[in-house]
């Protein structure tokens, strides 16, 4: 710092992206500490746009909290899980992450969207289950609209069924999705697979042929990992991965699909603003190995990136 204000205001806005509630907050107050302390000026403006942005995101978290259906996004992506009761979106959340959650063999074991980070390849993703979309829910029964508000809020959807099941009861769930106008990149997790009936898979497929669907059961790690990359291919987001000294970070940066070396800089918060050369790219948008590039330059999922300084 300083670097020109409109540069500053820039990178501002892009570190408070997908942040809400308390997180967001945190993150106001660092840039304030941040912020060169002028009286008036440009940087004074925007220490003036930070305290609203704090006075307002207040302001909306209290309104949230009261709406309990409301869940908070955290991570780079929010995926909803929906599908008919027992299709097992319950267990799939608990395979994926740290929390507990009730798993029944009875319908409608868990009311309201239940949120759970899990982490794809140094991304955390937010997987919230939306519990027992019942028909009508469009209408508004069952609390419904509600449920699908959630479901609107999400990026992605992934349905889920049970692969022995008829496909009658992931339909209803569909046609009240549809109903309500929500489209999103979706897929259908087909789930228990380990107790799978021949054939019941391809027929699955067949039933919907609009939907890539890919086989998961909780007790097969190698079925969750290859899920959890399909589930990454619905949020349109690219990993790349800062080389600092020859290290190579674990945690990724998200992106949106199209960024380039220059965004990558730009969301290196250690070095906020900072100048820089260019970069040198390790991956499917370097031509070889340590290509020296420039701040144009695009980068592809699962890049390795060191800027230059
Ligand atoms: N065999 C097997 N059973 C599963 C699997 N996933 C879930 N189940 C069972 O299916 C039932 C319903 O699961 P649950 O996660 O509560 O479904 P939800 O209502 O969609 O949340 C429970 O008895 C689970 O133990 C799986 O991969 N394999
Ligand atoms: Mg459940």
């Amino acid at each position: 710092m300083p670097v020109p204000h409109r540069t500053a205001m820039r990178l501002i806005k892009r570190r408070l992206v997908g942040k809400e509630g308390s997180e967001r907050v945190r993150e106001l107050r660092t840039i304030l500490t941040e912020l060169p302390n002028y009286r008036n000026g440009p940087y004074a403006d925007i220490r003036k746009w930070v305290h609203g942005q704090i006075e307002q995101t207040r302001v909306r978290s209290r309104v949230i909290q009261r709406d309990s259906i409301g869940v908070r996004r955290e991570g780079g992506a929010q995926v909803a899980l929906v599908g008919p009761p027992n299709s097992g979106k319950s267990s799939l959340l608990n395979a994926l992450s740290h929390v507990q959650i009730k798993i029944g063999d009875y319908a409608f074991t868990t009311q309201r969207p239940v949120p759970a980070l899990t982490r794809i390849g140094g991304v955390l993703v937010q997987l919230v289950e939306i519990p027992g979309l019942i028909s009508g829910a469009s209408d508004d029964r069952g609390g419904g609209r509600a449920l699908l508000g959630v479901l609107r809020g999400a990026d992605a959807i992934v349905y889920c069924h049970d692969v022995n099941a008829p496909y009658r009861a992931l339909l209803e769930v569909r046609s009240e999705v549809a109903a309500a106008g929500i489209s999103r990149a979706a897929l259908l997790a087909a789930t228990k697979m380990d107790e799978a009936r021949e054939g019941a898979l391809a027929a699955l497929q067949a039933a919907a042929p609009d939907l890539r669907v890919v086989g998961v059961s909780i007790i097969d790690d190698a079925s969750l990992g290859a899920f959890k990359e399909a589930v990454w291919g619905l949020t349109g987001l690219i990993r790349v991965y800062l080389r600092r000294d020859k290290q190579v970070a674990e945690e990724a940066m998200a992106l949106a699909q199209g960024a380039t070396v220059a965004d990558v800089a730009a969301g290196d918060h250690r070095r906020l603003g900072a100048r820089f050369r260019g970069a040198r790219i390790w991956g499917s948008a370097a031509r070889f190995d340590g290509q020296q590039v420039g701040r144009d330059h695009p980068v592809h999922d699962g890049d390795v990136i060191e800027i230059l300084v």
